[in-house]
């Protein structure tokens, strides 16, 4: 049995097959984490969710940015943009069934792995962990929004997450802002700025931030401890580079041109297929 994580899927259905060949992915005893990020950008956002849904047993799945913005416009509550690439998903006659679905996915999960150095806890969000989280912080956030996602006014909930305020918690002014924080976090970082503040504006690579500005895996974590690694995606410009021991970025821009990336959890080796002309 063998646990590998996948980056960004973003449609890359074709890259997806390529890749389960090379790692001779046996459904019978094999498990996949994926990052979040299933749809959008790539050609087969569809392909991709039937694919995922039809052995889910097999899948731990968290939800992106981009799972819940098909989500929104799904439920009305969103505009697609010129870029999106899932109508093929909300034109689908599986589409009601598909969102149920997704909502159903966490935004976070944590196993216990044996890999060959012993037991390892790996934890997996599609964007990464807010610094003064810890592990039970983490669960208790993520299981909000979950049962919210899924509850009798997930459309008002739809309607209420999408925003880049509050930064910070000592900003929330309501329930709702604490919610937008947790799944900006959740979904969306990439950089810190003072006191731990979210910074959604700028995008561009590290070398270039401004100097107050810190990739959220260069802060000091509340969640690292011994033994445990954390696995994120979301970050296609980081190619896989954090250089952290504990903190491992699966995205590698399958979608924009770069490569899709399993690792597998057990020994660490890494395995990719190229983008697909
Ligand atoms: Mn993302």
């Amino acid at each position: 049995m063998s646990n590998y994580a996948i980056g960004d899927l973003q449609g890359c259905y074709e890259e997806l097959q390529i890749l389960l060949e090379k790692i001779s992915f046996n459904p019978q005893i094999d498990y996949l984490w994926f990052c979040g990020d299933l749809v959008n950008r790539g050609p087969d956002s569809l392909k991709c969710l039937l694919f995922l849904r039809s052995f889910q047993e097999n899948c731990k799945i968290v939800l992106g940015n981009h799972d819940l913005h098909l989500l929104a416009v799904h439920e009305g509550v969103r505009e697609m943009t010129p870029s999106d690439t899932f109508m093929d998903v909300l034109e689908s006659s599986e589409s009601e069934a598909l969102m149920s679905w997704l909502k159903s996915l966490p935004f976070h999960v944590n196993e216990i792995v044996e890999t060959k150095s012993g037991n390892f806890e790996f934890i997996m969000t599609h964007a990464g962990i807010a610094p003064h989280w810890s592990k039970e912080d983490l669960i208790k956030n993520s299981d909000e929004l979950s049962l919210l996602l899924n509850g009798k006014d997930s459309k008002k909930f739809l309607e209420e997450i999408f925003g880049n305020y509050p930064i910070h918690p000592s900003q929330c002014k309501s329930k709702e802002d604490g919610l937008r924080l947790s799944i900006n976090y959740l979904t969306r970082m990439r950089y810190l700025g003072p006191n731990g503040s979210l910074d959604l504006d700028f995008k561009g690579p590290i070398e270039e931030a401004p100097k107050e500005l810190i990739p959220w895996f260069n802060s000091d974590l509340n969640i690292i401890q011994p033994d445990r690694q954390v696995l994120f995606g979301h970050w296609a410009a980081l190619n896989g580079v954090t250089n952290q021991n504990q903190i491992t970025a699966l995205d590698t821009g399958c979608a924009w041109g770069n490569k899709l990336t399993a690792l597998k959890l057990e020994d660490q080796e890494i395995y990719t297929c190229d983008k697909l002309n």
